[in-house]
């Protein structure tokens, strides 16, 4: 091996979602220097390279990006709080809310139903979701029973069609919830998007991670 090869630059893998993480994060990249060579809206690339030979992004759906980190495929990533609390954080470093895709997590009824009355009477409530654990951890707090039923999307449809009294789900204009006559009746979670570490890497790599952190920090939009 000659001295060349030994000297490559350590490369920094950052894991992102497509859609609005990926958009709201461009910008703080740019402030790290950071400018990606494709837009994964168009390419079908899960590898990007950017402008920096030692920095490439991998493309992964929001729900796996806690995972990639966790394991050190990627050394940074970027989740949504909701994700991060049913991943349960282990083995990340969380140094920054971006306060990027904010949004919250909120129980939702059909129009009509009378949320209150139902807690009131101790009913058995049957509750839908994707955020098991927030939601088990939200309706133990009120000391309210639920039954628990795991879905993986269009959490708007179970009251609809009697699978559920009630949904846990995230809400940002609320369109969404009056498109199918439903109301939110209980916040949940204030939800943004954080900057996750891998551990090792924060220490095996922190020349080439704190930069990234810093550049984010002063980067975010002010509080
Ligand atoms: O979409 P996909 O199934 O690929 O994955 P995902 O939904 O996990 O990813 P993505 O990119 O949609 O969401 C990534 C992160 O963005 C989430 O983990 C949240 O932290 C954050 N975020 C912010 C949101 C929203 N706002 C949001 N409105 N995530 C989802 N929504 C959905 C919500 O679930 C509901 O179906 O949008 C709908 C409601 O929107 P409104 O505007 O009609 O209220
Ligand atoms: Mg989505």
């Amino acid at each position: 091996m000659n001295s060349q090869a030994a000297r490559k630059p350590i490369m920094l893998t950052i894991a992102l979602s497509k859609g609005r993480i990926f958009e709201e994060t461009v910008p703080l990249l740019a402030a790290a220097g950071i400018h990606p060579e494709e837009d994964p809206e168009s390419s079908r690339k899960l590898i990007l390279g950017t402008n920096r030979p030692d920095v490439r992004l991998v493309i992964v759906r929001a729900t796996d990006v806690p995972t990639y980190v966790q394991y050190g495929a990627a050394d940074l990533g970027i989740a949504g709080y909701d994700v991060l609390l049913e991943h349960g954080g282990e083995g990340l470093y969380q140094p920054l809310d971006l306060d990027i895709a904010r949004c919250k997590l909120m129980v939702a009824v059909r129009e009509g139903f009378d949320y209150e009355a139902a807690v009131r009477q101790g009913a058995r409530l049957r509750v839908a979701t994707k955020y098991v654990e927030s939601a088990r951890e939200h309706f133990a707090r009120k000391g309210v029973h639920v039954d628990l039923i795991k879905l993986y999307g269009s959490m708007e449809l179970a009251p609809l069609v009697g699978l559920a009294d009630a949904i846990v789900d995230l809400v940002s204009t609320g369109n969404t919830l009056r498109a199918n006559n439903l109301v939110a009746v209980e916040p949940v979670l204030e939800v943004s998007s954080r900057l996750v570490v891998n551990q090792a890497a924060l220490k095996l790599k922190r020349n080439e991670v704190q930069p990234v952190i810093d550049a984010f920090a002063s980067a975010k939009a002010p509080a």
